[in-house]
């Protein structure tokens, strides 16, 4: 077993930007810009079955294929509000293209102005805020199903601070740290159905926590064993992308599918505030509105890109953006776990019932540092993190539960917590290490002769240092 770092560069695959990804078996659209390079964890696993030709640009939309999930993890999705159809089957089928001019002029009124305060249904003390139009969409969630959630929050950031010591042990590269962004995390992936298809950057372990990703899967990527540690279509999930907001793309472009597709399947895009300021993010958008695409833009604000703030890009809230698409968007306090499930609900249910692209901006703070190798006492006000540490995600809910008689959940979720990060540790540390012309297997399906020269010139090189290719 290894007592350092794996070679981290496996986590970095080359020179493909941008790809619009539709349906299982299918063909991709894919834009490839020679000359821009960027880490594509997720193309590598995607291409794996698209045949892909080097600087091919090619804009057919293609899809064949409906996701196939475990059938097992089908949540309750609350109760809709009066008048919602989303108890009905929800076909969405025709999209494509027939109606894309109707979809595209069509005005959509945001839920509430982007300005406004935001969405809060449990305050910092745990009381809860009533809310006529959202509490419909969490009346299932009692104080048991609450409990619950809490639990998931207090895994996930078990499971952060597991993978900060395993970097700081040498185990694992880089680790990017979630602690502040559990519920925004957690409440929207518990809205999710199992057949649905979420598209991350690299922050959301807690999403991946929820779509079932396990531990010994979640690891391979930050210890550098594998490109990507899971199957997407097991999970509903691609493999992280690195490339800042490329996967909003894959998300649009997947959700065109599913809508041709006659599915009531929903793509859902994470990517962060600093990702808005991205081209590709707009495209998405355009794209998803302009063909009512049955996709959730799920924006983590958590005030910093790397250690730009968001008051730099944003003269307005980033919610305000996506009404100019003609795509109605909600800002929610993203460390409310109950109002970011109402919220997904509601933006889902509008997916499967046809009305198109719903943007969520979940306000929280990114409550350590960007990731393992960022040091944020070089630009961040230590004021405003003790500022956010009131807001804690975790500490509201369980002040909740106990307001409730629910006393002993600390006790129960911190022993799951403490198994959880065990195991994790366990299955880093067992991960066999990969021979290192391996990672030249997935950049394309076909190898190009530029991927065949880099892989001699290497397999040259570890000849010379009389290292095991
Ligand atoms: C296309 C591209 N440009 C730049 C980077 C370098 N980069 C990595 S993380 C990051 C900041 C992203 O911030 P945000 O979208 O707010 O996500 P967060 O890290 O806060 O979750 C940048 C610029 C990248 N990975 N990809
Ligand atoms: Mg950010």
């Amino acid at each position: 077993m290894r007592s350092h770092a794996p070679r981290q560069w496996l986590i970095f695959q080359p020179a493909v930007r941008s790809v619009t990804y539709v349906g299982q078996r299918s063909p991709i659209s894919l834009s490839h810009k020679p000359g821009l390079d960027g880490s594509c964890l997720t193309l590598a696993h995607l291409l794996r079955s698209a045949p892909v030709e080097e600087a091919a640009v090619t804009s057919a939309i293609v899809s064949t294929g409906r996701l196939q999930g475990p059938e097992n993890r089908e949540p309750h999705e609350g109760t809709p509000p009066k008048g919602s159809s989303s108890d009905a089957p929800h076909g969405v089928k025709g999209l494509l293209p027939e109606n894309a001019t109707e979809a595209a002029t069509e005005f959509l009124d945001p839920v509430q102005s982007p300005a406004e305060t935001p969405l809060r249904l449990l305050g910092p003390d745990g009381r809860r805020i009533p809310n006529d139009d959202f509490d419909p969409w969490v009346s299932d969630i009692t104080a048991e199903r609450l409990a619950e959630l809490y639990e998931d929050m207090v895994v996930v950031r078990r499971i952060d601070s597991e993978g900060i010591a395993l970097q700081r042990q040498g185990q694992v590269g880089l680790w990017p740290p979630l602690r502040g962004q559990e519920a925004a995390q957690i409440g929207s992936a518990r809205a999710l159905r199992s057949d649905d298809f979420v598209f991350t950057s690299y922050r959301e372990n807690a999403v991946a926590y929820c779509r079932g990703v396990g531990v010994e899967e979640m690891m391979p990527m930050w210890r550098g064993t594998a490109a990507s540690g899971w199957d997407p279509y097991e999970f509903g999930m691609a493999p992280p992308a690195v490339i800042i907001g490329a996967q909003t793309l894959h998300a649009t472009g997947y959700a065109m599918g599913c809508a041709k597709d006659g599915a009531d399947s929903v793509a859902v895009a994470y990517f962060g505030d600093g990702a808005t300021s991205q081209g590709d993010v707009s495209e998405a958008m355009v794209f998803a509105a302009a063909f009512r695409a049955p996709v959730i833009f799920l924006c983590q604000n958590n005030h910093w890109a790397i250690s730009e703030p968001v008051s730099l890009v944003a003269r307005r809230p980033l919610a305000d953006r996506a009404p100019g698409f003609g795509i109605p968007s909600i800002r929610v306090d993203g460390n409310d776990v109950l109002a970011m499930m109402a919220a997904t609900r509601w933006a889902l249910d509008r997916a499967r019932r046809g009305d198109g692209p719903s943007y969520i901006e979940a306000v929280t703070y990114r409550m350590g540092p960007h990731t393992t190798s960022d040091d944020p006492s070089r630009y961040a006000d230590p004021a405003e993190h003790d500022e956010w540490l009131q807001l804690d995600p975790i500490a509201r809910v369980e002040r909740n539960l106990e307001l409730n008689g629910l006393h002993s959940v600390h006790e129960v979720a911190s022993r799951t917590a403490d198994a959880v990060a065990a195991d994790l540790r366990r299955a880093c540390l067992e991960l066999p290490d990969p021979r290192p012309l391996e990672l030249f297997d997935h950049v394309f399906t076909e190898p190009t002769s530029r991927v065949l020269r880099q892989r001699s010139q290497y397999a040259a090189y570890l000849d010379m240092l009389g290292e095991e290719r």
